[in-house]
């Protein structure tokens, strides 16, 4: 029976920009969707930018604009990077729209009402990071052991969730339902969180500390804080969704939240509790992973040592990254993230694997038959590659519904590899030299495409676009949607022999991993003493050796007065895009204290092609320019630029040491 399945990801802090850790539990929902699809299930996706709260107010205050204006930009940043990636969510919930804030002040106030929120003194220790207080148990060596600050000692007058009060039921459900918290592990963990008694939840700031919030509608001194209002973005997006009327009934008891282990307790302690005093329904099931890591560390906006996505999909493409998260990482547990790994394994398995099985295959059928082969005769070995075929098949639905992915792409690498073994057996490049052996040519060229056939299928969740086009060229366009039945699909035997061929395209290109390994080596010299913390987004830096320059011949001389009529301006990027059929230029919002940013279009897309790095930088802008009107829009300035000393990149000029945005320079 079909089902229904209502997918969040958690909604991201906008203090910084998306990196490869977000991406992952946005791909996985995303996964999950295209997953469910194709069994014919109907699921729905929400994702969104958590936007309220004291991190936030601080960040804006650093980039010197309004809360606002910041929340605005960045959420414009996580919505543009899911677009561009091609993240098919159905809605993208931000916790400062009208929507949002109405749903959290009704529940608020029906929570009041109900007693279960009161007001009262507290001291605590509260770690910015998470928002949250800390217990002294949660604490190493008296830091947060996620962001490896000194939380700060908070007294203050506040209202209190009586979170305490719903401990027994929340334990209770929890016994009731083993899979609820899933894997194990994390339902364990929570258990034992739960065996001490359950402070209450203070769920206020005074307005005279922190007015970045949404107000409460029983006390206009205060606002309430980050978890009471952003956890309830997962109803109030239901509420009021863009279709229009309330779809929270069909869809919130359905719903699987998806998480890293980092926002456990708030999800599975403050989060049900709150809803048991909502009188609401909890949600189907929390499904909790590792974290990627980069070197021995969580890779985090606060510790620096990011990978942004964009930057990657510029250099290996989205889609390959996809395949690795899931290759990579055991649900649950920590997994690493470098690039040699990603590149080893692409290598390895996309590459050498099922990339060398197509075209190998592909190349023969080509040459000699100019279509897809017939079946020819089945032999042993054939046989038992189709009985593989269909236990993977069989099997494949339990896996992803387990979370098991890597195992399931363990089990998909090892059919690749009995298919291989059997190519190279039998040698088809051999048989086509001889006339007799046609019918067994055409059968193990039909067994080499047919498996590929099928991993295509299984992998396209994970790769939509690319095994896309692999099914298309193999002539398979069933919709991947339900309206043809999984098992029908994937039944060994229905690649359409006799469909005619073109010769294959390299689906997936061998990268220069000794090529990439020098880049690397250069970019750590090269930025060992950067103080820049993103430094280690390593691809974005590249840098070539030193050669000696030639200098062009000085213009002719201009006095001090006509250099003073060029109005030179320090403006902060506030957002970044690509240009739709552009290869060169980028699109630049930048803010030099004007009502409106200038929209500026650069030439610099070759030399820096993730467009959103820019965010928040201070660049030099010609603000006197006349505006020249492009095929893409109007182009309000020019960005100061020059030359690398080899002559190969552009460099943005930028200064060294803060300047105050908007000011003249001189
Ligand atoms: O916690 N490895 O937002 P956040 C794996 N706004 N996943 C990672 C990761 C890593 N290194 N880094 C980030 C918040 N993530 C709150 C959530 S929900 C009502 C409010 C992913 O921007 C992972 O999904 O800190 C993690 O739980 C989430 O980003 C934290 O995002």
């Amino acid at each position: 029976m079909a089902q229904s399945i209502y997918f969040t990801t958690p909604i991201y802090y906008v203090n910084a920009e998306p990196h490869i850790g977000h991406l992952y539990t946005t791909a996985l929902a995303d996964t999950l969707k295209r997953f469910h699809r194709l069994m014919g299930d109907e699921c729905r996706f929400l994702t969104g930018t958590d936007e309220h709260g004291e991190k936030i107010a601080q960040s804006a205050a650093q980039a010197q604009v309004s809360p606002q204006a910041f929340v605005d930009n960045i959420s414009g940043v996580f919505r543009d990077t899911w677009q561009q990636i091609h993240i098919d969510c159905d809605d993208f919930i931000r916790t400062t729209e009208p929507r949002h804030v109405r749903y959290v002040q009704r529940i608020l106030q029906q929570v009041h009402d109900a007693g279960d929120i009161y007001f009262d003194e507290y001291t605590g220790k509260y770690c910015v990071g998470c928002e949250r207080y800390l217990t002294d148990s949660e604490l190493v060596d008296g830091r947060c052991p996620d962001h490896q600050t000194v939380p700060n000692e908070v007294k203050e007058a506040n209202y209190f969730f009586r979170m305490g009060r719903f401990q027994e039921r929340l334990i209770a459900h929890i016994e009731a339902h083993p899979d609820w918290i899933r894997p194990a592990r994390y339902r364990n963990e929570v258990l034992s969180f739960l065996r001490v008694p359950l402070e209450d939840l203070c769920i206020s700031r005074p307005k005279s500390r922190l007015t970045w919030g949404i107000e409460l509608p029983f006390d206009d001194a205060y606002v309430t804080y980050v978890w009471f209002d952003a956890l309830l973005n997962y109803i109030s997006a239901l509420v009021s969704p863009p279709e229009g009327r309330d779809i929270s009934e069909r869809w919130w008891p359905v719903c699987h939240h998806l998480i890293a282990k980092d926002i456990l307790k708030t999800h599975a302690v403050y989060w049900p509790t709150m809803l048991m005093a909502a009188n609401l329904p909890l949600p189907a099931h929390i499904d909790v992973h590792g974290y990627w890591l980069s070197g021995e560390s969580k890779m985090s906006k606060s510790l620096g040592n990011v990978v942004r996505p964009l930057t990657f999909d510029a250099h290996f493409g989205i889609e390959n990254l996809r395949y690795f998260f899931f290759r990579e990482m055991k649900f649950g547990t920590d997994a690493g993230f470098t690039y040699e790994l990603f590149i080893e394994r692409y290598n390895a398995d996309l590459a050498n694997g099922l990339g060398n099985l197509l075209s190998r295959t592909a190349g023969i059928a080509h040459r000699s038959f100019g279509a897809l082969p017939p079946k020819g005769t089945a032999t042993e070995t054939s046989e038992n590659i189709a009985d593989q075929a269909a236990a993977l098949t069989a099997g494949y639905r339990d896996a992803f519904e387990g979370r098991a992915f890597h195992q399931a792409i363990e089990d998909m690498r090892h059919l690749l590899a009995a298919t291989d073994r059997y190519i190279n057996e039998m040698k088809p490049w051999a048989l086509a030299k001889d006339p007799e052996r046609r019918d067994d040519m055409a059968q193990v060229l039909y067994t080499g495409l047919e498996v590929v056939r099928i991993l295509a299928i299984l992998l396209a969740p994970i790769m939509p676009r690319k095994c896309a086009d692999i099914l298309a060229y193999l002539g398979e366009t069933r919709p991947l949607d339900g309206a043809v039945p999984f098992a029908e699909l994937v039944a060994f035997g229905q690649l359409s022999s006799g469909a005619p061929i073109d010769k294959a395209p390299q689906f997936f290109p061998r990268i220069d991993a000794q090529k990439w390994a020098q880049e690397f080596a250069q970019q750590t010299a090269d930025t060992a003493d950067a103080s820049d913390t993103s430094a280690q987004d390593k691809s974005a830096l590249a840098t070539a050796p030193e050669v000696p320059r030639v200098m062009a011949p000085p213009k002719p001389e201009i006095t001090i007065d006509d250099f003073a009529k060029v109005d030179l301006r320090v403006g902060m990027v506030v957002s970044g895009h690509e240009v739709p059929g552009a290869d060169k230029l980028v699109r630049l919002m930048v803010d030099i204290g004007e009502a409106q940013p200038r929209q500026v279009f650069a030439g610099i897309k070759s030399h820096y092609p993730d467009p959103a790095q820019w965010v928040g930088k201070r660049l030099i802008l010609v603000a006197n320019l006349k505006p020249r009107q492009m095929k893409f829009g109007l182009s309000e300035g020019m960005i100061l630029a020059g030359s690398s000393v080899d002559k190969q990149r552009l460099v943005v000029a930028s200064f060294d040491g803060e300047l105050c945005g908007g000011d003249g320079v001189r």
